[in-house]
């Protein structure tokens, strides 16, 4: 980018001046931010047309990762690693009197998706780059992220995330390769001799997709792929819209709008499947539009579409792409000629998808009506795929007719998209292994028994780049001096320092890069919150979308217990501890906002009463958002992990505490369980059911959360004082005692509270010995290198795209 410091500066100089057109001296954060985005990019555009032609040049097979959420964060900071100038640039804008940290605050945050799902695809495009392997995304540029969460009074009000208001320095838009979506209208089938037929398709609407480019840039390699984001206009010139909307242009504007409401919002429910048209035109939309780019490219090079499975894998996220089975085969049969057997062949070869999550409330299930009125030949090609799996099925299984109803794509006036995603692709893989055992065995019993070898498991991961070396800086500085810095490129080797753990130089500098960190969180903390936290308190942390699975009540009660213990018992003693945590509720979720006020209410009875606070805090930070968490991971002591046992698909948050050295209190659930299997018993806080003793409950029935509540007089206490009057208003938590009570506790929180708190007592004691729990610290970090996403994406790679690296 430049050769050091000095031409830094210069080449700084000279860009400001003639991108603002006025003296550096007169600049504000935000014109250097510009600045210095621009030199980035200025860079970032040549690896990255080289990259494009580089891939096309040796006919790499390339795979398209298609997702309707990518939680990517803010890239300077990590472009700048990523580009090998960070140390110049920092020095540089310091001789300049700025600070780089503070001008990476400038850049608007893309939170273009909910939680662990949209960061998993973030964290998937970085490895790809990083590791030089054809990989691309394809989404939608939504105009408003996940909504911005204020906390007023204790409750989550939410407000709009208008992230492109100032532009967005690391896209670039490409008019030229606009695609036109069609929706609605009506088919129908023309007779061509020999029992052929073509179909035609009058639209009602058609709406433009106008890409968006934004590179990812590999960690060092000069790797630059493409995350192309979609967003929707209207297809008419000005001389069409004057023809069409003459005289009206009321009409005219809201046509616009109608439009323009496709790409507007990332639907911020990740909890339940809601028959949302608009939900449903964002997945056609973007699957239709990054199909057609894609197949354009490829025919350009005149490559045969029967060899598209050799160089085209396209991942399916979820069950939010699907449609892009039924879209693939239309084009190949519609536009392009293919009968069906060849063109199923093709489609099968090119997809593959990933289930995410075991909710049942979350799968999707499109009702006919809706589907059909909006995509009506895909309709029509889904109808034909679920005839002849249905009798390909009673041929071959004749056994599987009793269970038609459950493995059928549509059934009950209903197109089951997962069923769709399993029997169109020739992969299904689940995020972490007991995630893929229950799938094999549960949700997808039927289907695993007909195709056994279409199943596989890939656990979750995470860039080690943003969530250590570019969060962590002085942690991972440590790491290398005592291993050496092979661990970057392999992060497997930080098991190098596995004999390191009882190095006693090397725990007190860890211990005293976590207090520094914790030091700064709690400035943090103080100016978002006015609350005052001891940065040599336990910093216990629970930082995760609210659900009631991932059970922040738990923790919330736990809390609620030690602060009666504190108040009424004298002989009892603790370490001190902040708990600290940050969370968004879907708006619609009334449960979930109540547990946000109860833990806020909590924190108000808490922090301001002298007999506990010395020993108890409690913190809410509003907003949980990717750069917060780049913050928090770092600070953190001890990790929750506390889903029900076999809810919780994998979690990847578990991964970034661990990697920072955070210990974790944990449930036998998704990822955790490879975490502890990793570090050992000895390194991790598990309690609680384990999952099949959960799965037992829920199948036969048999728990009373009433009888937990009699047997447990503590406990019952708590519970009481939710609506008593004692603490809060009478009846103030009426909703969540109802849903442990009269609910009986769906969640099993209950049976699990005693054995939480037993393992918080272990934290406790654990703590007082510095040795003990640094060295315990140093296990954890040694054993995330599995953790890192770039494990993952070798193996999906490997068995799932057959991808090869490339050396530019
Ligand atoms: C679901 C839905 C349901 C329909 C409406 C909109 C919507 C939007 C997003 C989602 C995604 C829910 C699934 C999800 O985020 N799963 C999480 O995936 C992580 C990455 O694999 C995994 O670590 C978490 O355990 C899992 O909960």
């Amino acid at each position: 980018m430049f050769k050091d410091k000095e031409k830094f500066k210069e080449r700084f100089t000279e860009r400001f001046v003639s991108m603002h057109g006025k003296a550096i001296t007169e600049a504000t954060e935000n014109d250097i931010y510009q600045t210095l985005a621009y030199l980035v990019r200025e860079t970032v555009t040549t690896d990255w047309l080289r990259t494009k032609e580089t891939y096309i040049h040796k006919k790499s097979k390339q795979v398209y990762y298609f997702s309707l959420e990518f939680l990517l964060g803010r890239f300077l900071h990590n472009n700048l690693l990523s580009l090998d100038v960070l140390k110049d640039v920092e020095r540089g804008l310091d001789e300049l009197g700025y600070q780089l940290s503070d001008l990476t605050e400038e850049e608007p945050e893309p939170g273009l998706g909910n939680g662990g799902l949209g960061r998993l695809a973030a964290c998937f495009l970085d490895s790809l780059a990083a590791l030089g392997l054809p990989g691309h995304g394809n989404g939608i540029r939504y105009q408003y992220g996940l909504f911005k969460q204020k906390i007023i009074d204790g409750y989550q009000v939410e407000l709009p995330d208008n992230w492109l208001k100032n532009g967005n320095m690391w896209e670039i838009r490409r008019s030229d390769k606009a695609v036109d979506v069609p929706f609605g209208g009506h088919v129908w089938l023309e007779e061509v001799g020999d029992g052929g037929y073509r179909v035609h398709h009058e639209p009602a609407e058609i709406v433009r997709a106008v890409p968006y480019d934004m590179p990812i840039v590999g960690y060092q390699n000069k790797v630059v792929n493409n995350l192309r984001l979609w967003s929707a206009e209207s297809p008419l010139d000005d001389d069409e819209l004057l023809s069409q909307y003459r005289g009206n242009y009321k009409d005219l504007l809201a046509h616009k709008q109608s439009i323009q409401t496709i790409s507007e919002f990332l639907y911020p429910d990740d909890t339940t499947y809601e028959g949302k048209e608009l939900r449903l035109k964002q997945q056609y939309f973007f699957v239709s539009a990054g199909l057609r780019s894609i197949l354009t490219s490829f025919k350009k090079r005149n490559h045969s579409l029967k060899q598209l499975g050799n160089h085209i894998a396209i991942h399916i996220n979820d069950t939010h792409p699907v449609v892009a089975i039924p879209e693939l085969m239309r084009i190949l049969i519609d536009e392009e000629g293919f009968g069906w057997e060849e063109a199923w062949r093709i489609t099968k070869s090119v997809m593959s998808f990933t289930n995410h999550t075991l909710l049942s409330e979350a799968l999707e299930r499109w009702p006919i009506d809706l589907f059909r009125r909006l995509l009506p030949r895909i309709y029509l090609i889904i109808e034909e795929i679920n005839r002849r799996f249905c009798k390909d099925v009673l041929a071959n299984y004749p056994h599987m007719e009793a269970h038609m109803r459950d493995i059928a794509i549509i059934a009950d006036d209903r197109i089951n998209m997962a069923n769709l995603a399993v029997v169109g692709t020739h992969s299904t893989n689940g995020v972490a292994q007991i995630h893929t055992e229950i799938l094999k065995q549960r949700e997808m019993r039927l289907f695993y028994e007909m195709f056994p070898l279409r199943f596989n498991n890939k656990t979750n991961g995470i860039t080690h780049r943003r969530w250590f070396l570019s969060s962590n800086p002085a942690l991972a500085n440590r790491v290398t001096e005592a291993i050496g810095d092979s661990w970057i490129q392999h992060p497997s080797d930080l098991q190098k320092l596995t004999k390191w753990a009882e190095d006693s130089a090397l725990q007190k500098d860890i211990a005293e890069i976590k207090l520094q960190r914790k030091e700064e969180l709690a400035l943090l903390i103080e100016k978002e919150t006015g609350i005052v936290v001891d940065p040599t308190s336990i910093f216990d942390v629970q930082v995760k979308r609210l659900h009631a699975y991932k059970r922040q009540l738990l923790n919330a009660l736990h809390i609620h217990s030690l602060y009666y213990r504190l108040k009424e018992d004298r002989s009892f003693t603790m370490t001190p501890r902040t708990f600290i945590f940050g969370a968004k509720a879907a708006p619609g979720y009334h449960y979930a906002k109540e547990v946000i006020r109860y833990i806020n209410a909590l924190a108000r009875l808490i922090n301001q009463d002298p007999d506990v606070s010395p020993y108890l805090k409690v913190v809410f930070l509003e907003n949980y958002r990717v750069s917060l968490a780049e913050k928090i991971f770092p600070a953190s002591d001890v990790s929750e992990q506390i889903s029900t046992a076999s809810y919780e698909a994998s979690g990847t948050g578990n991964m970034k505490f661990m990697m920072n050295g955070a210990l974790t209190i944990g449930t036998l659930d998704g990822a955790n369980i490879e975490i502890r299997d990793e570090v050992g018993d000895a390194n991790i806080f598990i309690f609680g059911l384990t999952p099949q003793e959960v799965m037992n409950y829920k199948q036969y029935g048999g728990y009373s959360a009433y009888d937990q509540y009699s047997a447990q007089p503590e406990l019952r206490r708590i519970i009481d004082s939710l609506v008593d009057g004692t603490l809060f208003a009478p009846g103030e938590f009426q909703a969540i005692y109802d849903s442990l009570l009269t609910y009986n506790d769906e969640y099993l929180i209950l049976k699990d509270f005693m054995s939480y708190q037993q393992a918080q007592e272990r934290i406790d004691r654990m703590y007082q010995q510095p040795e003990e729990w640094y060295k315990r610290v140093i296990l954890n970090i040694a054993r995330s290198g599995v953790f890192s996403s770039d494990r993952t994406i070798k193996e999906y790679a490997n068995a799932i795209w057959n991808i090869k690296p490339i050396q530019l």
